[in-house]
């Protein structure tokens, strides 16, 4: 078997970008290879795992069994496209078993990941699975094999719905497990349409009234785009919003105008729409209203905002 390509450790930023691109290529050429397949939810994930598997993931490909090894969890198991992509990236899958072997009778890179390959340890698609399971490998970790390794699990937005998803987060609380690492790949969508988050139908709702927003997505390799911030902050004149669906402390908003005010207008108008209070109970829609991030709140955000002088 092939060992570890070198140059997929220690990678820098532009490294993990680039390696990101070929993930996203080799994710659209495996799944139209088969025909069938998820390459839209393995290519939104490429960014986040180029950088995990070249900067963070301590792993030896070539020893897939060593106790030193972290764990990898695709909770998100339809985006099997990029788990092969990112094993042909290095070195233990060729590219010729990826684009003749992909969701094939008989092959080992089932549509979805099973543990018949020696670099998975459950095998998951059925979304909530993989985070509950997580939790038990880092259980493990943590108080039978008393070992250092980390448990990372993707997950998906949309799956975060899943009742399991919370029985598990609530587990690896009581539990005390900072060797598990939940990333969730937020990209807005799930198999039917937008999740909970709204700020693309607030731009909508906007746009229908000729007030054109410009909705900055800010996941990307690097952690702040100030390019694209400075090019949208033209555009609207220093006026800005940022909402973000968690408690204010701790989120990007400081990061976004300390580019803003480094890079471009000195003067801003910002509007920070965060959770302030205790959450209660309710639906999606619900909370998202009752935390004042819902596209209404965005919407009239925005409206107050081009009042501002
Ligand atoms: C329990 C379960 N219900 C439904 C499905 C079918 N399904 C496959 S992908 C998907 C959407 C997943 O959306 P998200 O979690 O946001 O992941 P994304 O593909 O957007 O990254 C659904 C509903 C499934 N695999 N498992």
């Amino acid at each position: 078997m092939a060992s570890t390509p070198q140059s997929l450790t220690g990678i820098d930023l532009a490294e993990a970008a680039e390696l990101a691109a070929q993930l996203r290529v080799d994710s659209v050429r495996s799944s139209t290879s088969a025909g069938s397949g998820h390459p839209t939810s393995s290519m939104s994930a490429a960014d986040l795992l180029a950088v995990l598997i070249g900067r963070h993931l301590r792993y030896d490909w070539d020893n897939p069994r060593s106790d030193a090894n972290d764990h990898l969890i695709f909770s998100k198991g339809h985006a099997s496209p990029l788990l092969y992509s990112i094993c042909k990236a290095v070195g233990v899958v060729s590219d010729e078993e990826l684009m003749t072997g992909y969701r094939r009778f008989g092959s080992r890179l089932e549509g979805h990941p099973t543990p018949v390959l020696p670099w998975v340890d459950v095998a998951t698609g059925s979304l909530g699975q993989g985070l509950p399971d997580g939790v038990g490998v880092a259980l493990a970790g943590k108080y039978l094999d008393r070992l250092p390794y980390r448990v990372w699990v993707l997950c998906g937005d949309s799956e975060m719905a899943e009742g399991s998803i919370w029985e598990a987060i609530d587990k690896a609380s009581y539990y005390q497990l900072p060797n598990l690492i939940a990333i969730v790949d937020v990209n807005r969508l799930g198999q039917r349409g937008p999740t909970e988050l709204q700020w693309d139908l607030a731009a909508d709702r906007l746009a229908a009234d000729d007030i054109h927003a410009r909705v900055i997505d800010l996941y990307s390799v690097k952690p702040i785009d100030t390019e694209t911030l400075v090019a949208a902050a033209a555009v609207t004149n220093g006026r800005l919003i940022v909402a973000e669906d968690h408690h204010p402390e701790g989120g990007l908003c400081s990061a976004v105008t300390d580019a803003l005010l480094e890079a471009g207008p000195q003067k801003l108008w910002v509007t920070h729409l965060a959770v302030r209070e205790m959450p209660g109970s309710g639906t999606g829609d619900e909370l998202l209203a009752a935390a004042g991030i819902d596209a209404q709140h965005i919407d009239s955000a925005a409206r107050d905002l081009l009042n501002a002088t």
